[in-house]
């Protein structure tokens, strides 16, 4: 199994997952704009997982699914009752459909904009801040007083949350400003697995 990732990226929830289960992988660093890449991912984004079938897998949440699936020891994916699906399925969701989002505007503003001027490019930055200052807020919610993000326990969501929260130490309001986030990123970085995959993937 080969997990495609660049450093400091969402990929790297699925090398830290990865390592939590215990699975055999090799880890291949991509140059996202290469034509290599991008006959793994046309999208040209990691993650991609190569699982050995006839195309590699993409998606952080579809992956990170994945992964706590085919891992049930580990116990890093959903408690098996209704309600523990849905919460599990509501974090990942957030996680991937509002909280990733939240950054694109601040590391690619040239995308969302048509004037490449640097006043227009530091305007389109100064409003994400706004969109990632709510997704944190939010994000300290579900946190809680636990130092988890879904059920006071681990799983691939905290992985997840955890290198997204990361994004922010390039920000004035880092995730030092959200108490309960800084919390559990206080504890993730204590983590040994965590401490060695961010060593390993710059
Ligand atoms: N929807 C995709 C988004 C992946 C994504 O945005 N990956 C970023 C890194 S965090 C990337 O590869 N960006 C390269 C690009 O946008 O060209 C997912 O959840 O996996």
């Amino acid at each position: 199994m080969k997990l495609y990732y660049a450093p400091g990226t969402c990929a790297v929830a699925c090398w830290i997952a990865l390592e939590w289960a215990g699975a055999e992988f090799e880890a291949v660093r991509a140059d996202s704009a290469s034509e290599a890449f991008r006959r793994v991912n046309p999208l040209g984004m990691v993650p991609a997982l190569d699982t050995g079938g006839p195309r590699a897998m993409t998606q952080s949440d579809a992956i990170l699914t994945y992964i706590a699936e085919t891992h049930p020891d580990a116990r890093l994916g959903t408690d098996d009752d209704v309600h523990g699906r849905f919460e599990f399925a509501e974090i990942m969701a957030f996680l991937t459909g509002d909280f990733h989002p939240a950054f694109w505007p601040f590391f690619t503003p040239q995308r969302y904009t048509t004037n490449h001027a640097l006043q227009a490019l530091d305007d389109v930055r100064a409003a994400a801040h706004t969109r990632i200052d709510r997704v944190m807020q939010h994000l300290d919610r579900m946190i809680g007083q636990g130092s988890h993000v879904y059920r006071g326990r681990r799983t691939v969501a905290d992985a997840y949350a955890f290198v997204m929260a990361r994004w922010t130490s390039k920000l004035d309001k880092t995730w030092k400003d959200y108490p309960n986030v800084a919390r559990f990123y206080a504890r993730m970085e204590q983590d040994l697995t965590v401490q060695d995959v961010l060593r390993r993937s710059t």
